[in-house]
């Protein structure tokens, strides 16, 4: 069996004595180079300064190797805050307004691309199969293949990817895209990414559409496909049902005094839609004023970005709104929304989202959302709670049973959470069967192993050339 090479922005290299479990894809990915060994390639998260350094940390662990690179402050800058989360991002999550092109970010993400491949190729066997993960790397396998490298190489795009119109606003659109053409397969989240990517390949004359997901541009022939990621499901239930004995979820519990949970757990990004599902949660305070002291609004959500900008911008947004709903509507013994920052564990999460009548997961637009995954995991089989989903998010192609909402209509979410919260519980049980029988077969592992499947068993490329006629 040929060794997989994983490469991906960060890297997330065991520690050795930290109790913290790690996350359902590293659990996946690293599984799946334990099995046919091989690399873990990416940033260590550190910088150089303004040394260009060709040091690669290696740790070994088993048959996986973590092999990590140090980045200037300057690529930090261009690559990372630059392009990738100022450019890519907020393009693909349709936020033109809050894109920042700039030719020196673009020519940073390029170059920093193109230092990953340098590292990566001496460290390359003939039939080694590569998967690159995300926005970050788009155009590395361009050039590994112009550096030579023939291997089978796969991406996997774990945000969404927008239509023509929105993708075409960003001035290298067509670097991109021809970045995307260099891969043997380019895997998205939901058939509605896929479609976008036929769509602006086909429309603006990168490519045409071949038999069996396979597209001809720039001289090549690769396949697409939709891969809807997923989450270790039944150890995520197990992890529920136990950590209603955790000393922090009892402690919630009891402070619930009565009342009833409604959970939202974000990383604090504009893509999330916070502000928008507080103003809806307090429209239905005012709608529904029985509900006054009877419902608590746990939000939980870690800074993230704190060096861009409108992230540290949106801490306070979404700290002060709290902060004026609770002075607004609360009473002495109610505290309508709880916000918390803090990072929990995924045992404890997992017993928080168990405890709660709702989890609400309302993004604007999102790539997957595994929290909405994670909260239906969580749920009693007896007494399940309701997923409020936004249909901008990709786990709505699959959780049709959910409350579908559209993040934008604040009325409409802030009816959706009255009419969770009064769901009888037949209905809430036919609803949360539905979507934990489809979670148990498409969990994490069915995910990496479709891919590396296809992946692997592609036709060879001189095969190709039959399906071009
Ligand atoms: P993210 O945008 O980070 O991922 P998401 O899919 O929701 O979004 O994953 C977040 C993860 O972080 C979840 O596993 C969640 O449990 C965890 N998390 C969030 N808040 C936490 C907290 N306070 N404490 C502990 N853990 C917390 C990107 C894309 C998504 C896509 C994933 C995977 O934006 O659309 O689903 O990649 O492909």
């Amino acid at each position: 069996m040929s060794r997989l090479i994983v490469v991906s922005n960060r890297v997330p290299v065991p520690e050795k004595g930290k109790a913290a479990p790690a996350g359902g894809l590293a659990v996946a990915l690293q599984a799946a180079l334990r099995e046919r060994g091989g690399i873990w390639m990416g940033w260590s998260g550190k910088s150089s300064g303004d040394e260009e350094t060709s040091h690669l940390t290696t740790i070994v662990d088993g048959k996986i190797t973590y092999a990590l690179t140090d980045l200037t402050d300057r690529d930090v800058e261009e690559y990372y805050h630059g392009f990738a989360n100022r450019v890519l991002w907020p393009t693909f999550h349709y936020r033109l307004d809050l894109a920042e092109y700039g030719r020196r970010e673009m020519t940073g993400y390029f170059r920093v691309n193109r230092f990953f491949a340098q590292r990566l190729a001496p460290m390359l066997e003939p039939d080694d199969v590569i998967w690159v993960q995300d926005y970050h790397l788009i155009p590395l396998a361009n050039e590994l293949r112009l550096m030579g490298v023939k291997n089978r190489i796969g991406f996997f795009l774990h945000i969404p990817l927008p239509p023509a119109d929105v993708l075409l606003a960003m001035p290298v659109y067509d670097k991109i895209i021809e970045g995307l053409a260099q891969y043997d397969l380019v895997g998205f989240q939901t058939d509605y990414d896929l479609a976008n990517f036929v769509g602006a390949l086909v429309r603006e004359g990168f490519g045409e559409t071949l038999p069996g997901g396979y597209f001809k541009s720039y001289n090549r022939i690769f396949r697409t496909g939709a891969y809807p990621i997923s989450i270790e499901t039944d150890v995520f239930a197990a992890y529920a049902k136990r950590a209603l004995n955790n000393a922090m979820v009892k402690k919630a519990a009891t402070s619930l005094a009565g009342h009833e949970l409604v959970i939202g757990v974000d990383r604090l990004d504009y893509s999330k839609g916070i502000t928008q599902r507080l103003d809806a949660y307090e429209r239905f305070i005012l709608a529904n004023p029985s509900y006054q002291g009877k419902v608590s609004y746990l939000q939980i959500t870690p800074k993230s970005r704190s060096e861009v900008p409108e992230y540290e911008a949106m801490q306070r947004v979404v700290a002060e709104q709290a902060g004026r709903v609770n002075g607004e509507l609360g009473t002495v013994d109610w505290v309508p929304i709880r916000y918390m920052t803090r990072s929990v564990a995924r045992p404890v999460l997992a017993g928080l989202y168990r405890i709660a009548k709702v989890g609400l997961v309302t993004p604007m637009r999102d790539g997957m959302n595994l929290v909405a995954k994670e909260y239906v995991a969580a749920q009693n089989p007896e007494d399940p709670g309701v997923l409020i989903l936004s249909r901008f998010a990709g786990a709505a192609r699959e959780l049709h049973s959910a409350l579908l909402v559209n993040p934008y209509d604040i009325e409409g979410v802030a009816n959706a959470i009255a009419r969770a919260l009064s769901m009888p519980l037949d209905e809430r049980k036919e609803r949360w069967q539905k979507m934990m029988d489809h979670l148990q077969v498409h969990d994490v592992t069915d995910w990496c192993n479709s891919f590396m499947d296809d992946l692997t068993h592609l036709p060879e490329t001189e095969d190709h050339a039959a399906l071009a006629t």
